[in-house]
């Protein structure tokens, strides 16, 4: 049996974790009860994580320029006008023609205007009903990889990759370029995806190679891409902790990784010295928040080189319908949405999903709709069967059924 982790209690607040693969987590206690209670993950789990993390670029902007392609090769500004007098107020984003002449963020709108005096620009304030339905369309694409989701702001998601590219880098990368092709192709938006162990590192990885890069960290290379980083690159870290790491005679991250967090505790506290004690040797272990309606459960697995035929792709579907049903089943809930992934030799993804009329709790529901769905998808993307590499199913829109008496009875209900 594989060893999972050692666990040794070093004080009433801290468990120093060590996992079948020697990564060492630290752990404050109320974390690690966060962790451990979260039936998504064991300790060996979290040092297999794929996580990616997307960030749409100069949004407000690239959503004008969607609707109004004129603007593509022009500085333009998107600005939030006060009212009070023509032209005060402030820039809310800008393209990266205009990124060019100095315009930022924050700035005064009149600041911005005097630096583009000499170039023809364009302002235009900000429509965010407008961007939400951008963004809601982008976020579709992205979920329907399969995943753990979590939104974190209009233009920012995460996701957790692990089981598609079976905790491979190599293939997160190609699965990146195709998530940005796809949200290209379908919306005209550029984003740009950090790929980490977790999610520090694929925030941070996400801002490398903007506009529309790619930034791979694995876990081997995590502490050295952190190390290489400034202390206030690290997300949450803001002026009052940096005074205060300087009054201690820290400059870098790698001074901060050099401390035990019990020489950090006394001014800092416990939780930041944990995270920023973790955060300089790469470890992160906070988990995707999935949120609301959007709780999906799945199942992918690869398959076995020689299938080819029908038969066995029905069987292997038999399979995964069999493993999400009883996951269903366990947490009692119901679903609506059903997506079938399949993954081809060249890592393409492909997938389809479809949404009931009423919620379901059968597993012949579950069955039936999931082998339509492959006759459909074969028969359209005249996908050839000895191209799957891997297939996954997964249901979405999510109800919770405890209080029925059986599974059986919701559904005839
Ligand atoms: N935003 C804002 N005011 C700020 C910062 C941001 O109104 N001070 C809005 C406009 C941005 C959106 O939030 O388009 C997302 O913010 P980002 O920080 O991700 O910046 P951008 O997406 O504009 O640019 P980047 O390409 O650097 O991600
Ligand atoms: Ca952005
Ligand atoms: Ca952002």
């Amino acid at each position: 049996m594989k060893h999972i982790a050692t666990i040794e209690i070093s004080t009433s607040y801290f468990h120093r974790i060590t996992s079948g693969d020697g990564i060492i987590f630290l752990f404050f206690q109320e974390s690690l009860n966060q962790v451990l209670l979260n039936e998504n993950i064991s300790l060996n789990d979290i040092g297999k994580r794929i996580i990616f993390h997307i960030d749409f670029d100069y949004f407000y902007a690239q959503c004008e320029e969607i609707r109004k392609p004129e603007l593509r090769n022009i500085p333009s500004v998107v600005c939030v006008y006060s009212g009070r007098e023509e032209d005060s107020g402030v820039v809310s984003t800008c393209n990266y023609e205009a990124r060019k002449y100095g315009v930022k963020a924050a700035m005064p709108i009149r600041l911005a205007k005097s630096k583009l005096k000499d170039v023809e620009a364009i302002f235009l304030p900000t429509d965010m009903p407008y961007y939400h339905e951008i963004s809601r369309n982008a976020m579709r694409i992205i979920q329907n990889y399969g995943e753990l989701f979590e939104q974190v702001s209009v233009d920012e998601c995460y996701m957790d990759f692990t089981k598609i590219t079976n905790s491979d880098f190599d293939d997160a990368r190609i699965f990146a370029a195709s998530l940005q092709k796809n949200i290209k192709d379908q919306i005209k938006l550029t984003c740009s995806i950090g790929v980490g162990p977790n999610k520090l590192i694929a925030k941070i990885a996400s801002g490398i190679n903007k506009p529309n890069g790619i930034t791979v960290v694995s876990q081997e290379d995590a502490k050295r891409f952190i190390s290489n980083r400034k202390i206030e690159d690290i997300p949450g870290v803001g002026p009052k902790t940096s005074k205060k790491l300087e009054s201690l005679g820290i400059e870098s991250i790698s001074d901060i990784s050099k401390k035990s967090i019990f020489e950090l505790r006394d001014s800092l506290g416990y939780k930041i010295a944990t995270f920023l004690v973790n955060a300089s040797n790469g470890i992160d272990y906070s988990q995707i928040k999935v949120r609301g309606t959007s709780k999906q459960i799945g199942k992918i697995v690869t398959l076995k080189k020689d299938i080819a035929n029908f038969e066995q792709i029905k069987l292997t579907a038999n399979n995964l319908c069999k493993s999400v049903y009883e996951n269903l089943e366990n947490k009692r809930q119901a679903f609506r949405v059903l997506t079938l992934i399949l993954i081809l030799e060249n890592l393409q993804h492909v997938s389809f999903s479809k949404s009931l009329k009423l919620y379901s709790a059968s597993f012949d529901e579950l069955h039936k709709n999931s082998l339509s769905i492959i006759h459909e998808m074969i028969s359209n993307n005249s996908i050839s069967l000895d191209n799957i590499r891997r297939m996954g199913i997964v249901v979405s829109d999510l109800k919770d059924i405890s209080g029925q008496d059986s599974l059986l009875n919701y559904f005839e209900n």
